[in-house]
């Protein structure tokens, strides 16, 4: 088995800040692509669609329905980053119930298939990172990374490999066994139909309501979310850890509500913040969380020691980490 191909000894939840990682970046091999053409018929006509519904949101809709359309960016959003991400695929920070089913509509506005799915594929993205058992494996380029991976036939090892990854703390959970359950029937209502249905409420068309509200705003989410996995993977520095793939960048994590400190992310996943320092300006998941802990709906927030930072930074960074400043801040 060549070098890139061995599994990581990523551990879910624990402490991996001594792990090792290889010198040289990975890089794929060949592979023949099963490509299935219904996803690129519906990927290319919602993307028709997409850029359709930015010149209405741009010069048509009414101010009201562009306000909603923002809303709906940040609440569906929020539902992937704050809720598949950080609290199911990770559990970097607990939520009662209340905040579990916001979450988990917010989610389903996003419409990214059930936080089930999306965080076993994500255990497998970081589990196996840039390997053929990650479903986006980075190092088949920006195109396959971004959006080919939901194009083609998944590779045979993601399957043999998937039954390594537990999930039964998010299928003991009665909110995602229904949100998975009832899916077909839930996302459309909260993807398509109610942001189609709410701005007819102010006198918006029921056209423009649909390619703004639904069509473009769903693209958008999809395309800045895919970002994190194709541009957060290739353009950035890496303060943390040199030896991988995943980058630090700014215009990234500005689109994404704060994901897109992503060196970071892959060498502390557990830390909620997914960031060091998770500056509010461009970490609006992290503001979301320290609310929600607030109010009492979110508590045991986990995060990482400056101590243990520092010395990754000075083991395995590759010197950048002066120059965003931290070292100044903390
Ligand atoms: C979408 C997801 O866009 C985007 C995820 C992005 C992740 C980003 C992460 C970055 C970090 C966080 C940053 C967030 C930033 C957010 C910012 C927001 C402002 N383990 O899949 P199937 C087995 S979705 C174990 O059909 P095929 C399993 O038995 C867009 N087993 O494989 C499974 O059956 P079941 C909307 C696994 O046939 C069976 O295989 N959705 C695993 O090869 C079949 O699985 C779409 O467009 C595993 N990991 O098809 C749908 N995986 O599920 C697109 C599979 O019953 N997908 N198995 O257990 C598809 O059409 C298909 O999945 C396919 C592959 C064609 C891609
Ligand atoms: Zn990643
Ligand atoms: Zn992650």
């Amino acid at each position: 088995m060549p070098p890139h191909q061995q599994t990581s000894s990523w551990v879910l939840y624990e402490s991996d800040a001594s792990k090792e990682t290889p010198e040289v970046p990975p890089s794929a091999e060949q592979r023949k692509w099963q490509v299935v053409w219904r996803n690129v018929i519906l990927f290319a006509l919602l993307h028709i669609g997409g850029v359709y519904g930015a010149y209405l949101f741009l010069f048509k809709a009414m101010w009201a329905t562009r306000t909603f359309a923002v809303f709906l960016y940040i609440c569906s959003g929020l539902g992937i980053t704050a809720g598949a991400h950080r609290l199911w695929a990770h559990k970097s920070y607990k939520a009662r119930l209340p905040l579990r089913i916001l979450l988990t509509v917010f989610n389903t506005i996003a419409f990214q298939d059930s936080a089930l799915d999306w965080a076993r594929d994500h255990r497998m993205h970081h589990k196996y990172s840039e390997t053929d058992a990650d479903p986006h494996n980075a190092t088949r380029g920006f195109f396959f990374s971004h959006v080919g991976w939901l194009l083609v036939r998944k590779h045979p090892e993601i399957k043999a490999k998937g039954n390594t990854i537990d999930m039964s703390d998010l299928k003991a959970d009665p909110i995602l066994r229904f949100q998975k359950k009832h899916y077909m029937i839930l996302m459309p209502i909260a993807c398509f139909l109610m942001p189609t249905y709410v701005p007819t409420l102010w006198g918006e068309t029921l056209w423009n309501a649909y390619f703004v509200c639904s069509i473009f705003r769903y693209v958008y989410v999809l395309n800045v979310t895919w970002l994190v996995n194709s541009a957060a993977h290739k353009w950035g520095s890496k303060p943390y850890d040199k030896n991988i793939n995943p980058v630090e960048t700014k215009p990234v994590s500005l689109v994404v509500l704060g994901e897109g400190f992503h060196n970071y992310h892959h060498v502390f996943p557990w830390d909620y913040k997914t960031a060091e320092l998770g500056n509010y300006s461009l970490n609006i998941t992290k503001l979301f969380i320290d609310t929600m802990a607030k109010i009492g709906w979110a508590y045991d927030l986990k995060t990482v020691s400056t101590e243990v930072i520092e010395k990754r930074v000075k083991r395995t960074g590759d010197g950048s980490h002066e120059e965003w400043g931290y070292e100044d801040i903390h």
